[in-house]
């Protein structure tokens, strides 16, 4: 064998949802963990919905460059840890095949919010979803957790223990909720299976950080010159990376996590919810302001000294509702975030961070919203975020341009928010949407939410933001 194809090790890990972020993310992880202490922990990567990953890499033996960004410079990696990548849509049995592998121990998963098919105001299965209809009906399944559950089934069948299930995804005890999912699926399909699985399955829940913005045409170009090996599909990603797992595996198969950085947990809540609510609640709150504001990038909006004294205030506002995991200092982390987003060689999207906002803003936002009202602490900041969000999901911006609104509930939105004639109004018919706001919330969110969008709609979002700066220094 030449010296520059040493024999890949075995594959031990199955992905579903193999974009961008897994690969500058797990998929490193995974490859020190292998260099520091073996294992056969090779990746086989599972496309849910396109071949276009698939058709970049196939040509490249898997293989692909990971780009770290730091302020100093790029730092380019070649990374080998994938095995193979699946298109399911083009062969779901094949999925399934490789799922029940007796070599596999893991099933992870980035799949992103809207991915779990889940009623993310509740946490529990979306049984309406046309995906999990389908698996409902049909032994070949199409959603993730159709998949988890239609493997996990096979397994049993065949005498196999059960995989791992390790979700990688920004939602709140993602194991957890996972779990129930899986749990809930498998009890509508068979009795036996739900309870083999709550038995003998394991769901850890992880925190997950790295930002990693969707790779361009550019980025494409840079990375041949620099290295002077082309690639279809590089990732570009920040220097910074943390992963916290709780250590709680079937069978304790796993790579050697440890050794390749990652924070082993007995439990990861705390973790969890310092990162959704202070990192994804102020990139989403970034994302809707700065994008109406007319930034392009996260790294643009806190470079506007009127936006970097918001997200000052958020935190100001979010860190009451943050218990700190041990030796963490709130504080600390919130700024080294303000230096995170700063950073001018990372071009992240404020668009791409606004999609999907329903599905994103329960855990991100309304957490720490309800918290804090529940303390009697006001959250102006916070709440014309929301608003924010509202006046984007409506579809044109402030100067009355389009805006792509990119959301399972897109439709939705924008037809009652067209019937909608104020701000008022607005608010209260997205307040309605019981898929993002308990009743009791949005009862108690109205007023505070209605002066906000007022504000929002007749200043536009910089104005509003720099007279709330103001208001409350
Ligand atoms: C972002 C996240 O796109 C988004 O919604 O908030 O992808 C964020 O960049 C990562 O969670 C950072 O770890």
């Amino acid at each position: 064998m030449p010296a520059d194809h040493p024999a890949k090790p075995a594959t031990g890990i199955v992905h579903l949802g193999l974009g961008a972020f897994f690969r500058a993310f797990g998929c490193i992880y995974i490859a020190d963990a292998m260099a520091a202490s073996g294992g056969d922990w090779g990746i086989v990567g599972v496309s849910l919905r396109s071949p276009d990953t698939r058709d970049a890499l196939r040509g490249q033996d898997w293989g692909y460059t990971s780009v770290a960004l730091t302020a100093a410079g790029a730092v380019p990696r070649w990374i080998t840890v994938l095995n193979d990548v699946l298109v399911a849509p083009e062969d779901p049995a094949a999925v399934l095949a490789a799922m029940t592998d007796p070599k596999v121990k893991i099933v992870s998963l980035t799949v992103t919010e809207k991915g779990y098919c889940h009623n993310p105001a509740t946490g529990t299965l979306n049984r309406d979803h046309p995906d999990i209809q389908h698996d409902l009906a049909h032994a070949l399944p199409v959603s993730a957790p159709g998949f988890l559950v239609r493997a996990l089934q096979m397994r049993r069948a065949a005498g196999l223990p059960p995989f791992t299930v390790l979700t990688c995804d920004n939602l709140p005890e993602n194991g957890k909720l996972l779990r129930g999912l899986v749990l809930e699926l498998a009890r509508l399909l068979d009795a036996g299976l739900a309870d083999w699985i709550a038995a003998q399955g394991r769901f850890p829940s992880t925190m997950v950080d790295r930002i990693t913005p969707a790779t361009t045409p550019a980025d494409i170009a840079r990375v041949a010159d620099m290295t002077g090996r082309p690639d279809a599909a590089p990732v570009m990603h920040e220097a910074f990376a943390q992963w916290a797992v709780e250590d709680d595996f079937v069978n304790g198969a796993r790579p050697d996590l440890a050794a390749a950085g990652v924070e082993l947990v007995a439990n990861v809540t705390a973790h969890e919810h310092m990162k959704l609510r202070m990192l994804n609640g102020t990139h989403s709150a970034l994302a809707y302001t700065g994008y109406l504001a007319g930034h392009e990038t996260i790294a643009d909006t806190v470079a506007d000294p009127v936006f970097a004294a918001y997200v000052r205030r958020l935190w100001a506002e979010i860190m009451p509702a943050v218990t700190a995991p041990p030796n963490v200092s709130l504080s600390a982390y919130a700024d080294a975030l303000f230096d995170r987003y700063a950073n001018p060689n990372i071009r992240h999207r404020t668009w791409q961070i606004a999609m999907d906002g329903s599905q994103k803003l329960p855990q991100r936002i309304l957490g720490t919203l309800r918290e804090n009202l529940d303390a009697g602490r006001a959250a102006p900041g916070l709440f014309l975020a929301v608003a924010a969000w509202m006046r984007y999901v409506s579809g044109t911006d402030e100067a009355g341009k389009p805006i792509d609104v990119r959301d399972p509930l897109a439709t939705k939105m924008q037809a009652v928010l067209a019937a909608a004639p104020t701000p008022a109004a607005k608010a209260a018919a997205l307040l309605a949407l019981r898929e993002v706001f308990p009743a009791d919330l949005a009862d108690r969110m109205q007023p505070p939410l209605t002066r906000a969008a007022e504000t929002l709609w007749s200043m536009g979002s910089s104005a509003a933001i720099a007279a709330l700066n103001k208001a409350n220094p």
